[in-house]
């Protein structure tokens, strides 16, 4: 019997997505590099369903039925161009190979024009989740020609998570759409951590709450419009006790956050786009400054000046610090999807934002109650402005205004970094202003570079000659 799908790359993701599709019924034929991987595969999991064992890359095209489907689950960059390479020699017109890692999406763009040339359909996907997710149903991201999506998306969709009877996996759009909104999903990952970190980090410091109180807090929170994964896991960690020192977790792990590239390619990919996603590049950037140990070291004497006093109502102020970072995270979604509709017209891939948060309410790190109100949005509204104007976030932020600019005070005052929440509320502020300072940058480029500008009166581009007898003069 021929396998119905072949995974290459059987670590910790390929391995459960495998057995994901074995436990869904399908017959997968297994490949790695090494055989290690695969042998222990079937020696632990072999009961998991239908396995085909192979050693080669020969044998593993030859294991599928046609037209062959290959998942690709190993490491992004060069060791996916080699797999890539030596699967597309083996393989005929009309297969499809699926690309499961984290690739950059510029290099999904590249393999896919690729493998077109060759008469084989290239299907760049995002997949998050992690190890769990991928065992027990991830959410799936797609893109690729839509063709292929025909015989592999019912695949995708019975092993992807399910909410409310409809899978997290749907098809993106062409070529790199897959892997790009899913580098803006982990983005996105990203300014919900570090605004979670920021919440902590104030009832920690401002109001000197234990560590186990705070835990508290979360999994509170995790019971109202805050519900989500990364808010129940913080409730974790925070719970969390050191078995050797009896501490909280929290206080023996060093605070210098890693991280493995998404956010700093969303970033660089804002950047290029000119979308202002302040939330996640605050983000990468907070994990940049905790890594920088030595300068951090050499800079804890610098003075704090005189702080204010703590605030006096605790409650109050978890309520403040609640609505802030409710308000932060509809700033970083409404950023990050104001990325993913500027990718989608700059490549041309026709993204529907709804059918993604759609795709996102469950499987993923990011899954949210909230997403749900997302969908709504865009499903009333597909070319909502921005989700801060749609009625829901705009009256949810109204309500929260207040909060959200007390608790920005507040660490200010007390001298408590919160880059996240801050720049969010400056975010809104700019987003909403009738005028920006904006006019004087342009007159300043005007004086220096003659860089013209355009007036509020009339239509026209206009030079002051500023230094002539600073007349104005129509450029
Ligand atoms: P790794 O990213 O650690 O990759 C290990 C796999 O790559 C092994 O199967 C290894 O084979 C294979 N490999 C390497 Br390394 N170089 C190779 C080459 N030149 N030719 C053939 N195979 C090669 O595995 P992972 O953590 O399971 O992640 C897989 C993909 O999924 C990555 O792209 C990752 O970014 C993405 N992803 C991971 C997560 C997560 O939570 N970990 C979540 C979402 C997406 P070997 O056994 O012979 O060394």
């Amino acid at each position: 019997k021929k396998a119905q799908i072949g995974v290459t790359g059987l670590a910790v993701m390929g391995s459960n997505i495998a057995r994901n599709f074995a436990r869904n019924g399908y017959t997968v034929a297994l490949h790695n590099r090494s055989i290690a991987k695969t042998d222990a595969l079937i020696a632990e999991h072999g009961s998991d369903g239908d396995f085909v064992r192979t050693e080669t890359v020969a044998e593993f095209v030859d294991a599928l039925e046609r037209p062959r489907r290959v998942l690709i689950m190993v490491k992004a960059g060069d060791a996916t161009d080699a797999v890539i390479g030596e699967l597309a020699d083996a393989m005929e017109t009309g297969d499809i190979i699926i690309d499961g890692g984290n690739a950059l999406y510029t290099d999904t763009i590249r393999r896919e024009r690729a493998l077109a040339e060759r008469g084989l359909h290239f299907v760049g996907a995002g997949i998050s989740g992690g190890e769990e997710g991928a065992l027990n149903g991830p959410s799936i991201m797609p893109g690729g020609p839509a063709e292929s999506y025909k015989s592999l998306g019912p695949m995708l969709e019975s092993i992807a998570a399910n909410v409310e009877g409809e899978p997290c996996c749907t098809h993106i759009g062409p070529d790199g759409s897959g892997h790009f909104v899913k580098m803006v999903h982990n983005g996105i990952e990203y300014a919900d951590m570090q605004l979670i970190g920021e919440a902590y980090d104030l009832m920690r410091q401002a109001l000197d709450m234990p560590v186990t109180d705070i835990a508290e807090v979360f999994r509170e929170w995790n019971t109202t419009e805050l519900e989500s994964y990364l808010v129940e896991i913080t409730a974790e960690v925070l719970g969390q006790v050191d078995a050797e020192t009896g501490k909280p977790l929290v206080d023996v792990v060093v605070d210098a956050a890693g991280q493995k590239g998404t956010g700093r390619w969303t970033v660089k990919s804002a950047l290029d786009l000119g979308i202002p996603t302040t939330g996640i590049a605050e983000a990468v950037f907070a994990r940049a400054l905790s890594s920088a140990t030595d300068q951090r070291a050499a800079a804890s004497g610098l003075a704090a000046g005189t702080l204010g006093a703590a605030p006096t109502d605790r409650d109050a102020f978890i309520a403040d610090v609640k609505s802030a970072l409710y308000a932060s995270k509809v700033v970083a979604y409404a950023q990050g999807f104001d990325q993913i509709a500027a990718g989608s017209a700059e490549y041309g891939w026709d993204v529907d934002r709804g059918s993604l948060a759609t795709i996102w309410r469950g499987g993923c790190i990011i899954r949210a109650q909230f997403l749900n109100r997302i969908r709504e949005a865009y499903q009333e509204n597909p070319d909502l402005p921005s989700l801060l104007l749609a009625p829901y976030f705009r009256d949810a932020v109204e309500a929260g205004i207040d909060s959200w600019r007390r608790v920005v005070a507040t660490a200010t005052t007390l001298g408590i970094p919160v880059p996240a929440f801050a720049s969010s509320l400056s975010y809104y502020d700019g987003l909403r202003a009738e005028r920006l300072p904006a006019a004087l940058t342009q007159g300043l480029r005007d004086f220096f570079g003659a860089h013209t500008y355009q007036r509020v009166d009339k239509p026209g581009t206009f030079h002051t000659l500023w230094s002539g007898d600073r007349s104005e003069v129509e450029a």
